[in-house]
């Protein structure tokens, strides 16, 4: 296997809205993220992947973007980008931004051409049809509700839009379209940006005659993803990509591809004939829902040991997995696979021990660090991401579903958990700003903040420092292989990461009750030297059988 910087780096997520706010109008900026530079250095991060900050009528926070050359002017100027970038490189971390090029924002001049005419040379940048029958096209649905088709009556034709209908979808089909996005591309490189995460990258290609998907038993809209994931010509457009832009430069490549199997992904990120470093799977986040997302269900460890084990063995010497627990789209980690009421720091602590141990590249989403947790606004009114909102809409005034159940699923579910304010201090909103937030703070911030974390040498902040340290002086926690030991126990995930001669043993008790564990016979009876753990632990304690705390992780070397 390879060695390379980015699979030996920890990624820092940063949304930008909602990390820090230097001129107090309420919006998370550039001049803020400047501003904890320091900060994600003493963290220890390697690379900062920075959510969209390019122009953007907001529609969907950044991902509809209407100039990818210049910055949102409510987060700053290039110039600042520039500085951001320098204060980077300076501290020796690198920077990952977010490429959005499955659609544009309705606003980008491409599409304000396009819906000129039916003869306008943009015309063909996007994906447009006639009606069928006096309806849509055909009969997808939209991530974020409703037809996944809008009609402009400009030119009589419906565009195709997989998300909002202000973000029509380019038409990769296209090679003009494809030749733009490989230019842009070498424009921020040449900036000397160090990679890209590809949004929705699995997308760009879809089944050619767009055929409907079979809704379910009295619906009119269905998913369509089964045409639209993975298609035809992904591989291809992606291959094209490589040899035009991505290996002329020393980059960290990571596709978001929903609906991606361990198979696809390790054509993806082969070594040798892939296109991308690694893709973010979501076989994980499905583990609490039922079909849709907002249906939610209790989620099982030994489903979550069985989805884990699969990437992990799928890509082993081929490819390269990406780990993450959360990010700005999912609620928060410890919320959501830890106990946020009774454990949440030693539930944090686990956690992160769980995606710094596995093999892969880990992510960090900003907050996870002090175990921000899930918030529970008493009204619709409070929240502002429009899958949500759409959600809600649709669900109470079209389907009936009385408010309350509505709100539960959002509290269990809204991407707006993720992106309430980063909580610095217990100063008001949390010292994120001192004017309007654009989003109200978590009502937790007095407790849960950095200034609270850095005092408190236990605290979840401190462990993550510790253990990125510890994945840097352990190369078997980087490369070496993973093994799964008693895969039944329904309280205890472990297991090993083997370089040899290097062995790290990894017991991670997934539940708010304490565990018995037994030492798996294969490996040594004594003498395992324990590296971190995220309780008090004995030293002359007898390790070949024990019983975890609630929530107990431990990292030993074995003997
Ligand atoms: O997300 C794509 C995606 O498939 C999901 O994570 C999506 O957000 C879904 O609604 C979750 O329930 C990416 C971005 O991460 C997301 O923020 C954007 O809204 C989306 O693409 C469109 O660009
Ligand atoms: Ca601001």
């Amino acid at each position: 296997m390879n060695r390379t910087w980015w699979k030996e780096s920890v990624v820092y997520q940063i949304y930008p809205r909602s990390f820090c706010d230097s001129n107090d109008d309420g919006v998370g900026d550039l001049r803020g993220i400047i501003s904890k530079l320091d900060y994600l250095h003493a963290l220890g991060v390697d690379v900062v992947w920075l959510c969209p900050v390019y122009k953007s009528p907001n529609d969907d926070n950044g991902y509809d973007i209407s100039d990818y050359h210049d910055i949102m002017p409510e987060f700053g100027t290039l110039a600042d980008w520039e500085e951001l970038l320098a204060g980077l490189h300076a501290r020796g971390i690198r920077l990952v931004m977010d490429l959005v090029v499955n659609h544009t924002s309705d606003e980008h001049p491409w599409f304000v051409q396009s819906r000129q005419s039916k003869d306008n040379p943009y015309r063909d940048y996007y994906i447009w049809r006639p009606g069928k029958d006096g309806r849509e096209p055909n009969n997808w649905l939209s991530h974020f509700g409703g037809s996944a088709w809008e009609f402009d009556p400009r030119t009589g034709e419906y565009y195709l839009h997989l998300f909002s209908r202000k973000q029509p979808d380019l038409n990769w089909e296209n090679p003009q379209v494809r030749r733009e996005v490989y230019r842009m591309m070498r424009w921020w490189l040449d900036k000397g940006i160090d990679g890209f995460r590809m949004d929705v990258i699995n997308m760009i290609s879809k089944a050619p005659g767009l055929p409907d998907a079979e809704p379910e038993p009295g619906e009119r809209y269905a998913y369509g993803g089964r045409y639209f994931l993975n298609g035809p010509r992904l591989m291809e457009f992606l291959q094209e990509m490589k040899r035009e832009v991505l290996q002329h430069y020393d980059l960290l490549t990571v596709g978001e591809t929903p609906g991606v199997t361990p198979e696809i992904a390790a054509q993806l990120t082969d070594e040798q004939t892939g296109v991308l470093n690694m893709v973010f799977q979501f076989e994980h986040m499905g583990l609490d829902s039922e079909g849709l997302k907002w249906r939610v269900r209790p989620w099982s460890l030994l489903e979550m040991k069985q989805v884990m084990t699969r990437w992990q063995k799928g890509l082993e010497a081929r490819g390269w997995n990406s780990i993450y627990l959360t990010n700005h789209d999912q609620p928060r980690a410890v919320s959501r696979f830890g106990d946020d009421r009774r454990f949440r720091v030693p539930s944090a602590k686990l956690l992160a021990t769980f995606t710094l141990l596995l093999q892969g590249t880990p992510y960090i989403y900003q907050g996870e660090e002090i175990g921000m947790t899930n918030v529970a606004f008493p009204s619709i009114a409070d929240y502002r991401d429009i899958e949500t909102l759409n959600f809600y809409r649709e669900a109470v005034e079209v389907r009936g579903v009385p408010p309350a159940v509505a709100l539960a699923a959002i509290h269990a579910k809204s991407r707006d958990n993720a992106r309430t304010p980063m909580q610095w201090d217990s100063s008001p909103n949390a010292g994120f700003t001192a004017g309007n937030p654009w989003i109200p703070v978590n009502p937790n911030y007095p407790e849960i903040n950095v200034q609270q974390a850095l005092a408190d040498p236990d605290s979840i902040l401190h462990y993550y420092r510790r253990l990125i340290r510890l994945r840097k002086e352990h190369p078997v926690a980087v490369y070496g292989r993973y093994d799964l030991l008693l895969a039944d126990h329904p309280q205890l995930y472990v297991f090993t990461r083997t370089l040899e001669p290097d062995r790290l043993l990894v017991i991670l008790n997934f539940s708010s009750e304490p565990a018995r564990f037994q030492l798996p016979a294969a490996l040594p009876a004594a003498g395992h030297a324990l590296l971190i753990a995220n309780y008090p632990v004995d030293a002359a304690e007898d390790l070949r059988s024990t019983t975890l705390r609630p929530w107990e992780a431990r990292v030993y070397r074995v003997a």
